[in-house]
């Protein structure tokens, strides 16, 4: 399979507030290092670099005023005089004012975030930039007829909806990729969301649209991040409706009983018969995730892989979460292999 990939990830490192301390995230850069030299080991195919997109591409799916915001954020952070990384702390909840955006850079980073966990840094939006390019890239190997392609995103993507960030996420690299697939002719995209965490930004992208399904298996809202969204009876609105599909499941959950909700998920988007599928990789479903609950292993992701598989769909997987660093190349990897045989 075809990997997509540029070093430009390293220019992102940042902290973020966990259990009320401030930690270096755990979304780093040795994540994107660890799949990148498996992708090598298991000689999985060629890797190539990213092209470059303007600004416009992303704003198919984004509004221009959060990307302009992105693009500007570490430099008002540091005309106050701050070097530390950019974070926000005071959010904009329930019957206060949204129709208005601050001036200040303060104001900003809450209007436009959803938590604490989306540090902006000197290299932040040039390593943004080219992980949305990676899934764009990925995005027109598969219009062009390739059959499956690896974007190694890095940051990932999917907790960033319209006009906000968060859980790592600034672009939403999946939902950009599904969208210039759409651009480029396909009548029908899936956003397959394997991720541990509900991709709450896809599903809001998307909502209101038939022509983009949905379908997200993750941890159970009530007791997982991102909390607030990812329930059951989140069926999509408008022309939309019927087009979104969420699988909460409970702590604790292995493959015997994740495989139940993904073949549900996989007989959905069948019937939907879509033209391409993007899948939002994450492999924080792994038994030693360090903040997620699932109990996957390690062979259980060449299941998966041979599950997406079955769907014979042109394919674009987009990497997102995973932060057991030792096994997610392992575990990444192993989809991407499983999908092959
Ligand atoms: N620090 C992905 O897997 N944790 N994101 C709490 C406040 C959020 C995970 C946030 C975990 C986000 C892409
Ligand atoms: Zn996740």
């Amino acid at each position: 399979m075809l990997t997509i990939y540029s070093d430009k990830h390293h220019l992102h490192h940042g902290t973020e507030l966990k259990d009320g301390k401030l930690k270096p995230c755990f979304e780093m850069p040795g994540r994107a290092d660890t799949i990148l030299a498996r992708v090598q080991k298991e000689a999985l195919g060629e890797i190539i670099a990213p092209n470059a997109y303007p600004v416009s591409v992303y704003t198919r799916v984004h509004s221009e005023r959060y990307v302009r915001f992105l693009e500007s954020a570490w430099s008002q952070w540091q005309a106050m005089g701050r070097q530390h990384d950019a974070l926000p702390l005071t959010w904009p909840v329930r019957d206060m004012r949204t129709d208005i955006e601050p001036i200040h850079i303060d104001g900003k980073l809450g209007f436009y975030a959803m938590d604490a966990g989306v540090p902006i840094t000197a290299g932040t939006w040039e390593a943004v930039k080219s992980s949305a390019d990676l899934a764009l890239t990925g995005a027109d190997k598969i219009a062009g007829g390739l059959p499956a392609a690896f974007a190694l995103c890095r940051p990932p993507g999917h907790h960033a909806a319209s006009e906000y960030m968060g859980g790592y996420c600034y672009l939403n690299n999946a939902a950009i990729a599904a969208q210039s697939l759409v651009d480029q002719g396909a009548k029908k995209v899936v956003v397959l969301d394997v991720d541990y965490h509900h991709g709450n930004g896809t599903q809001t992208i998307f909502y209101d649209r038939p022509d983009v399904m949905f379908v997200s298996l993750h941890g159970d809202p009530l007791h997982s991040y991102p909390y607030y969204l990812g329930h059951k009876d989140e069926a999509g609105k408008g022309e939309g409706l019927g087009f979104n599909h969420n699988y909460p499941l409970p702590h604790g959950t292995d493959w015997a009983h994740y495989q139940i909700a993904l073949a549900d998920a996989l007989q959905k988007i069948q019937a939907y018969n879509p033209d391409a599928v993007v899948i939002s990789l994450g492999v924080d479903t792994f038994e030693h995730d360090p903040i997620s609950q699932f109990k996957l292993k390690n062979s259980d992701y060449l299941s998966l892989g041979q599950q997406i598989a079955s769907l014979k769909k042109p394919t674009l997987f987009v990497m997102e979460g995973g932060y057991m660093v030792d096994d997610i190349g392992i575990n990444a990897v192993n989809v991407l292999k499983g999908f092959e045989n």
